[in-house]
């Protein structure tokens, strides 16, 4: 199972890029707990961008570098010589991605192609994994596995579409790439804007008077959602197979943004139907993809992965986190 090469005392070496991520956060809490020497690299900001991993912050070795940079990233693969690097960085949301087309295939594609070079050229026998994404499905119907064929509608799909073929690519010329096109996963690290977390964010900040409306665009959408952290386990697995490949990983099961919204206010016991609104023209999409399902059997089958956190479960633990932050803002608030 295991043939990588090690470091000099025995410690695999792993390097995140998006390490400040909802899903870089968890995988280097995931490898230092198997006792990886973890490297991220974090891009430079005007404000603080290290929250989700400041309470692990000694633990870990961490570079300046951005995706757009192609110096900063061979400096960052230099500097920790990886046994595995994973690949997480992107402008990950697929609203955004309309407006800023350009720079998120820049990020996803020009990233991904610079990292899977500096990692060609200083340590081809590291072991690559991509953050693919069940939006490269786009309208293929569902339930979707490593077979259904691709037709991405967002820019954000496309790219993510385009850099997933650069992996099999750098595949075909021997390189260790694999592949985990995962389908939504959230937890209380979600970012803000992502569809649960707005809601269960904004729940929170009702409840304590911080918020008056929360504002909301297609509840008709349809998601296979699941639970960060049993993710990030996921893509470990499939780095340590003998042969790299691409695994679907996904709930298999399928909710409406309006099923989400209807579990997390039962978790809050909130009632505020007259503060929320839906279909605003400022939240929908130019294009909205159809349904998305996984067919995660292979994953079942060669990792022995399967979701534990029913989405009952995961609008119940991001409620909680949610109001208890909000709590506590409401407190700092009053001094
Ligand atoms: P996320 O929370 O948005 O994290 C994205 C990370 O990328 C952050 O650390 C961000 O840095 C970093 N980043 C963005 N642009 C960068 C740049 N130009 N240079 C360097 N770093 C940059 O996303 P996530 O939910 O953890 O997702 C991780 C990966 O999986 C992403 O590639 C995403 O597209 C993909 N994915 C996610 C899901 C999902 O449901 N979560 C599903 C499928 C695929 P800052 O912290 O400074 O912003
Ligand atoms: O939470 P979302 O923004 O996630 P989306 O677009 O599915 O993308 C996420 O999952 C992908 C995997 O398929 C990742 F690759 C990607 O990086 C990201 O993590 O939106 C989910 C659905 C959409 O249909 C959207 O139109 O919710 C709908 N929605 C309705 N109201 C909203 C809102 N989405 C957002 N962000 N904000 C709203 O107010």
């Amino acid at each position: 199972m295991d043939s990588q090469p090690k470091g000099p005392s025995n410690v695999k070496r792993a390097l995140i890029s998006g390490i400040t991520g909802q899903d870089g956060s968890y995988l280097a809490e995931l490898l230092l707990s198997k006792n990886y020497e973890v490297h991220g690299i974090m891009r430079r900001s005007s404000s603080f961008n290290t929250g989700r991993i400041d309470h692990i912050f000694d633990k870990l070795k961490l570079h300046h570098g951005d995706m757009l940079d192609g110096c900063s990233l061979r400096r960052a693969v230099r500097e920790s010589m990886p046994d595995e690097v994973y690949n997480l960085a992107a402008q990950s949301h697929v609203g955004v991605s309309f407006q800023e087309p350009e720079y998120t295939m820049e990020t996803i594609i020009g990233g991904t192609l610079r990292l899977l070079e500096a990692v060609r050229e200083i340590c081809p026998k590291a072991r690559f994994y991509q953050a693919s994404s069940s939006e490269m499905f786009g309208n293929a119907p569902a339930p979707q596995n490593e077979d259904t064929p691709m037709h991405p509608v967002s820019p954000y799909g496309i790219a993510k579409l385009a850099a997933h073929h650069l992996c099999q690519s750098y595949r075909a010329q021997g390189m260790f790439v694999a592949c985990g096109i995962l389908f939504n996963h959230e937890s209380p690290r979600r970012g803000e804007t992502f569809v649960t977390r707005k809601i269960t964010r904004a729940l929170g900040k009702i409840y304590f008077g911080s918020q008056s409306d929360l504002v909301l665009g297609n509840v008709a959408a349809r998601r296979d959602w699941g639970f960060a952290e049993e993710y990030v386990e996921a893509m470990w697995h499939i780095m340590q197979l003998r042969e790299s490949s691409n695994f679907v990983i996904g709930t298999g099961q399928q909710f409406s943004v309006g099923d989400f919204l209807l579990l997390a206010l039962f978790e809050a016991s909130m009632e505020p139907a007259n503060r929320i609104h839906f279909n605003a023209p400022q939240y929908m999409r130019p294009v909205e993809i159809g349904e998305l399902c996984a067919d995660a059997s292979k994953a079942k089958r060669e990792i022995a992965w399967h979701p534990r956190t029913t989405l009952k479960k995961l609008a119940r633990i991001m409620v909680q986190a949610d109001l208890k932050l909000a709590e506590r803002e409401a407190r700092d608030a009053k001094g």
